[in-house]
């Protein structure tokens, strides 16, 4: 980093899915025409096969590899390149985002730079990827900086200046010059409510929204769901499966009145299990990551406490260990609702088939994964837990509980052939590297390339 020379600078970090760090699919992507333009992107393209073959036929444009972001950066640089001659003006870059709007769909915030004369962000007219600007304020006046999450900026000393709009555009020249321009098509603002269940840092605000504030309603919405559906309910005890379950299993235990315990304690040199290729290692990993304080589970009944169920392999494990500890009885409750369907805009979900709760009902899931009694947070608790008093957010994208896409492009036919690509048997033939370093990724993968997996 400190032979890089400059005062603009882009950089994408590669959460370990698809793709190894070192693979040619890595981010940024870039190209040399019309100008020398590099781009990073979170999220998912529903339409880069089509995207990717009309780039080839008609627009005379090579691509390299499989990724979407490449698919991305070639539509944009082919849009902008239709309109300009000679250095382009902000209006005409505006214009080329407008038409990338037009032609791409599914979810994505967007970084690129245009070399030696600015950086371009922008998100989906969806708004479902979340990306925000900043600014600090040094002796040489105003610097920005653009994101996906609040932290990012926090962390280097910049204050948030504010979301993204859903299709919105920014320009901001090297010199400083920070121009924007709002989608001109259609919008909804609809985030992925998954960033708030899992993924996001506690720490961030995404669209004015604290995820930490949410994951505590999520707890309080859990605790008086309980209470409603089995008001005689013999909770000695509430136990965490950490990390991301902590905030809201506090507050379970709270409003239940009962003890909040740290029965498992993790492992903190191990790396995250759960984006692991193959189910092989992902079950082998679990026990060496968490390990339980029996005092705890002895003679309890306990209730454990997650922040969703994916694939129900690592719930079915967990329970195991608690009584294997010595728990009376195990009852188990995710701060999110049944994950039934997959995600398309860039979370790496499993196959739908390979999600626990899909075609299952909650008693079918209860038996799988062995617990005595199973409690999910309904989809309307969630909402309510994310949504709070932001009333700019008209809905979320909440299609891997609802099965509702935001985008209408996400037919039978895609889910299927979705399916294919994200089998087990498909990931499990991947190619593991690790390193002491990271933890294991996976290769190639038909069509998730930026997606972060669970
Ligand atoms: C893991 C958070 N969380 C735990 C991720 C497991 C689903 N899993 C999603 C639950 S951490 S499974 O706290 O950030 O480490 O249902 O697929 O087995």
């Amino acid at each position: 980093m400190l032979s890089l020379t400059g005062n603009v600078g882009m950089g994408h970090v590669r959460y370990p899915t698809a793709g190894s760090s070192k693979s040619s699919e890595a981010q940024p992507f870039y190209v040399n025409s019309p100008y020398g333009i590099c781009l990073a992107h979170n999220g998912n393209l529903t339409n880069h096969e089509e995207l990717a073959e009309l780039l080839t036929r008609e627009d005379l444009r090579h691509l390299n590899t499989g990724s979407d972001s490449e698919v991305l950066l070639n539509v944009f640089a082919h849009e902008l390149q239709s309109r300009t001659n000679g250095r382009p003006t902000a209006t005409q870059i505006f214009d080329a985002v407008d038409a990338v709007h037009n032609r791409c769909s599914g979810g994505y915030a967007v970084v690129a730079m245009i070399i030696g004369y600015g950086i371009v962000a922008f998100r989906d007219p969806n708004g479902i990827r979340p990306i925000l600007i900043g600014e600090r304020e040094t002796s040489l006046g105003m610097e920005y900086m653009v994101a996906s999450e609040s932290v990012a900026l926090a962390t280097l000393g910049f204050r948030n200046i504010r979301d993204l709009l859903p299709g919105e555009a920014i320009f901001i020249e090297n010199e400083g010059v920070v121009h924007s321009r709002e989608y001109s098509g259609q919008t909804s603002y609809s985030p992925c409510i998954f960033e708030f269940v899992y993924f996001a840092r506690p720490d961030s605000i995404i669209d004015k929204l604290s995820v930490y504030k949410a994951r505590l309603r999520m707890g309080e919405q859990l605790a008086g769901q309980i209470v409603r559906e089995w008001p005689d309910h013999d909770i000695d005890v509430v136990i965490p499966i950490p990390d991301t379950s902590r905030t809201a299993a506090v507050q379970v235990a709270y409003h239940l009145g009962v003890k909040y315990r740290e029965g498992f304690i993790k492992n903190r040199y191990i790396g995250r299990t759960f984006i692991m290729p193959g189910q092989a290692e992902r079950t082998e990993s679990v026990r060496r990551k968490l390990n339980a304080i029996d005092l705890e589970f002895r003679g309890k009944n306990v209730l454990l406490v997650d922040d969703s169920i994916v694939r129900g392999t690592t719930s079915r494990q967990i329970i195991r260990m608690a009584r294997e500890a010595g728990a009376r009885r195990v009852y188990f409750a995710s701060a999110a609702p049944p994950v039934r369907y997959p995600n398309v805009y860039g979370i790496d979900m499993p196959a739908a088939s390979e999600l626990i709760a899909n075609g299952r009902t909650v008693e079918q899931i209860e038996e799988l994964i062995g617990a005595d009694r199973l409690i999910y947070q309904d989809l309307h608790g969630l909402i309510r837990s994310v949504r709070h008093d932001n009333s700019n957010i008209r809905k979320f994208d909440t299609s891997c509980f609802s099965g509702e896409y935001v985008t209408d492009d996400v037919t039978p036919d895609y889910l299927s052939a979705l399916e294919k690509a994200r089998s087990n048997d498909a990931k499990g033939s991947r190619e593991v590297v690790t390193d002491s370093a990271s933890p294991p990724v996976g290769s190639d993968h038909q069509d998730v390339r930026t997606a972060i997996q669970v």
